[in-house]
């Protein structure tokens, strides 16, 4: 396919990454200004690069007239929350808003996959306008904690390094830190009141200073 045909395939992408990147910001943005803990920490977004989308067709054997039905990761929105509870409370407000229709959803917290890796992953519809009219697109929302984000960052890394074959005695150790990282959540949920408790009245202080 030409760079051409393909820059018409993601532009419409691009600003849907921008679009749901800016609304996850402002959601947090209104949670603060408001005084509350945001269940969203972190946003992160970004549209799928031509060679990892041309090894996805290949490994899952992918029509390139089909692609965009198929690939419903093009457009990619991370979302990073502080707590494990945080997640729920996510996928909540996506669920309540008009924009967002969701598609399905994978639960790899409740079961992660083989490799250990955990994160709570829904598929949506989100309209943009163009210039061209008005498109209906398939995004990814991966929704997960900090210390979630740490593990898959890292895993993400090897997987790279090692094209995918990583050495058995690595997997073995990625595995056992996937095990410490429920235990590292579990801890971390158990003082959540203490320290949303504590990063309000920070975030307050702050907003005060700023006022002046
Ligand atoms: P990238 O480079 O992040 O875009 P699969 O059949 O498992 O390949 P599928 O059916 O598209 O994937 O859906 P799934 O399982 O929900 O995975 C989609 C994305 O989740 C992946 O996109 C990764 O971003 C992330 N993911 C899934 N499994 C793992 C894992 O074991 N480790 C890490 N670090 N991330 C994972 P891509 O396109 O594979 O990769």
């Amino acid at each position: 396919m030409e760079i051409q045909l393909w820059r018409e395939i993601l532009s419409p992408y691009e600003l849907a990454v921008d679009e749901l990147t800016l609304k996850f910001h402002h959601i947090i943005r209104e949670y603060r200004r408001a005084g509350l803990y945001s269940p969203i920490e972190q946003v992160d977004g970004r549209v799928k690069t031509i060679s990892s989308i041309l090894d996805k067709m290949q490994r899952k054997k992918i029509n390139a007239n089909n692609i965009e039905d198929k690939l419903e990761d093009i457009a990619g929105i991370r979302l990073i929350c502080q707590f494990v509870e945080d997640i729920e409370k996510v996928v909540e407000i996506i669920e309540n808003r008009s924009d967002m229709e969701i598609k399905s959803r994978k639960d790899y917290i409740s079961q992660s996959k083989d490799s250990g890796y955990r994160s709570y992953h829904l598929i949506i519809y989100y309209e943009v306008n163009t210039i061209y009219g008005r498109k209906k697109l398939q995004a990814e929302i991966q929704i997960r904690t900090l210390a979630m984000n740490f593990w898959a960052t890292v895993e993400h890394s090897l997987q790279y390094k090692y094209k995918g074959n990583i050495p058995e005695h690595v997997t073995d150790k990625l595995l056992q830190a996937s095990d410490a990282i429920v235990i590292l959540d579990r801890e971390m949920s158990s003082v959540r009141d203490e320290i949303m408790d504590a990063q309000n009245s920070f975030r307050k202080k702050a907003n005060m200073v700023s006022d002046i």
